[in-house]
């Protein structure tokens, strides 16, 4: 008797240890930057929180500057062009750009890369969810990838802010041993 107590006490331990190390597969997602000639970037991590996703990015070998970055509507990153990330993720299928109105969903602030080329920074997109069962989640069938380019969002030009070529790409996922690769 006391054996099946014991054992029972270690599978609740067991589960419990499972939720607290793997919290519910929708609250996280992350991303492999790989730039035009494949090599590694860096890092997006997504977060779901009641403000909307924080996402960080820790990025390396970038060149300096200011530089746009976007959730792009297709989770498929193919160098050296990255078209096929689509355009901007929009499901309410607005005008681009924060200063003409609201705005894509996968609209964000530019970013600004020192001279080191490495850049660690955090933001919210309060637009975009991890949830699976909403409209604006960056897992909708065709996936999401996040995108930087090689210049900065005007923050008005439809339908990209006049921010140039793609320099960085990486699909979001929430497989640990996919990150990164491109959605097939
Ligand atoms: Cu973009």
């Amino acid at each position: 008797m006391s054996i099946l107590k014991c054992a029972r006490t270690v599978s609740v331990t067991a589960l419990l240890a499972t939720a607290l190390v793997r919290p519910a597969a929708a609250q996280s997602a992350n991303a492999l930057l790989r730039d035009t000639n494949r090599q590694d970037v860096g890092t997006v991590s997504l977060l779901q929180t009641s403000a909307g996703v924080l996402l960080k990015l820790s990025l390396k070998g970038m060149p300096p500057g200011e530089h746009a970055v976007h959730v792009h509507a297709v989770g498929k990153c193919e160098p050296p062009s990255f078209d096929s990330a689509g355009p901007h993720f929009n499901p309410g299928n607005t005008h681009h750009g924060i200063v003409a109105g609201p705005g894509h969903a996968g609209d964000m602030p530019n970013l600004h890369i020192p001279p080191s080329g490495s850049l660690e920074v955090e933001l919210v997109n309060a637009a975009i969810t991890i949830d699976m069962a909403k409209p604006n989640s960056v897992f909708h069938p065709d996936g999401t990838a996040v995108v930087i380019h090689g210049g900065k969002d005007d923050y008005m030009t439809d339908p990209a802010g006049n921010s140039g070529n793609r320099i960085a790409c990486g699909v979001i996922s929430q497989d640990p041993t996919t990150v990164g690769r491109t959605a097939q």
